[in-house]
């Protein structure tokens, strides 16, 4: 088993991340080897102030290691310093098909009606993405919901290389495929963070509204404004959990309430059914408070040693090329470049 995902760094590590990500990220560490990517060519795919994107590489890496993460154990690197990622993407995006482009949700949702105006790299993406996990031969990518169409489009990618190849796969390694085809991980304390301004709309970094999110460095202040101006409906707390499903925004903070408490939705419900939203919020605000704000103090300690930080990517690049280094030339073989 070998575990690869990664983490955008462009700006405000937030509750999705944690609870869609990052927790489970650390839960794997003692179960299989694991590789954790800052992804620093993916946030690039929006614009990025020059100025402050090496700072928040160093920030998704304390969030990393705040969280629990152990250096010594995971190999930690951002993504640009290991140039395979970007060699093997460009090959990739000639065995990907324009038509399995077309269907990415993501993209459609970021862009919009301006796609015309859209990076090219924001529309091939999930290409890159393909390349960061079969770069390391991942056999399980520990991830969000929002991500698990890239997922499958990274197992198309494999399926189609070892396809195309197989003659050339099984005379140069006597094995039938090449690439190993990934499988998501889908199962963080809440799979699905949505926004506090809509629960609608997911929990995300690039939100122009900070209120729409908690941001792992928010102080207890920050995190009690927010959940107590986080929107909510005209109704009651139900006891019936299948009330829950035209009701997005309370559903969301029973599923946060729950992926921080790990009680079940219906005990929650079991504690608040009848009661004000004031009541669910106040206990939410003390919870999320006692688990998100020690990280936060971390992070911002281990980010005032900017040199810690440094030493921790470079051995996690050293140690993460010397991986998919190998891979990448044998990719070049099995293609005929060399
Ligand atoms: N709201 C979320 N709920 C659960 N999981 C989430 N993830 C992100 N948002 C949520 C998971 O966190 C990992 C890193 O994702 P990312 O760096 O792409 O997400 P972001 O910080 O939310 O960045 P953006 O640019 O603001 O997000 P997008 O591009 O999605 O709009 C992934 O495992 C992701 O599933």
């Amino acid at each position: 088993m070998r575990v690869f995902s990664g983490i955008q760094p462009s700006g405000n590590l937030h509750l999705g991340n944690y609870l869609g990500a990052i927790v489970n990220f650390v839960s794997l560490q003692n179960k299989a080897e694991c590789i954790y990517c800052v992804v620093d060519l993916h946030s690039i795919t929006v614009w990025q102030e020059p100025s402050h994107l090496y700072k928040n590489i160093h920030e998704i890496t304390a969030g990393f290691v705040a969280s629990g993460l152990d250096p010594k154990k995971n190999i930690i690197f951002n993504q640009s310093k290991v140039v395979e990622h970007s060699e093997l993407s460009w090959i990739l995006n000639c065995t990907a098909r324009l038509g399995w482009l077309n269907r990415m949700t993501q993209f459609k949702e970021k862009a919009g009606k301006n796609k015309e105006n859209m990076s090219i790299g924001l529309y091939t993406y999930p290409i890159l993405m393909a390349a960061d996990i079969l770069a390391y031969k991942a056999t399980h990518v520990p991830v969000g919901e929002d991500q698990k169409q890239h997922i499958e489009l990274s197992r198309d990618i494999a399926q189609k290389f070892n396809t195309d190849y197989k003659d050339r796969i099984n005379l140069l390694t006597k094995n039938s495929e090449f690439f190993v085809l990934p499988k998501p991980l889908i199962n963080g304390p809440v799979p699905r963070v949505m926004s506090l301004r809509d629960g609608k709309k997911k929990m995300s970094s690039s939100d122009l509204s900070d209120m729409s999110r908690i941001n792992i460095m928010d102080d207890e202040d920050q995190i009690f404004n927010k959940i107590r101006k986080s929107k909510t409906d005209s109704g009651i707390i139900p006891s019936d959990i299948s009330e829950l499903d035209n009701r997005p925004e309370l559903r969301n903070l029973i599923s946060i309430y729950s992926g921080i408490s790990k009680q079940s939705h219906q005990n929650i419900l079991n504690e608040f059914s009848g009661e004000q939203f004031s009541k669910l919020k106040k206990y939410l605000t003390d919870i999320l408070i006692a688990e998100i704000c020690p990280i936060g103090h971390e992070m911002k300690k281990l980010i005032s040693d900017p040199s810690y930080i440094d030493s921790i990517l470079l051995d996690g690049a050293e140690k993460a090329r010397a991986i998919s280094k190998p891979i990448l030339a044998e990719t070049k073989k099995i293609i005929g470049l060399a």
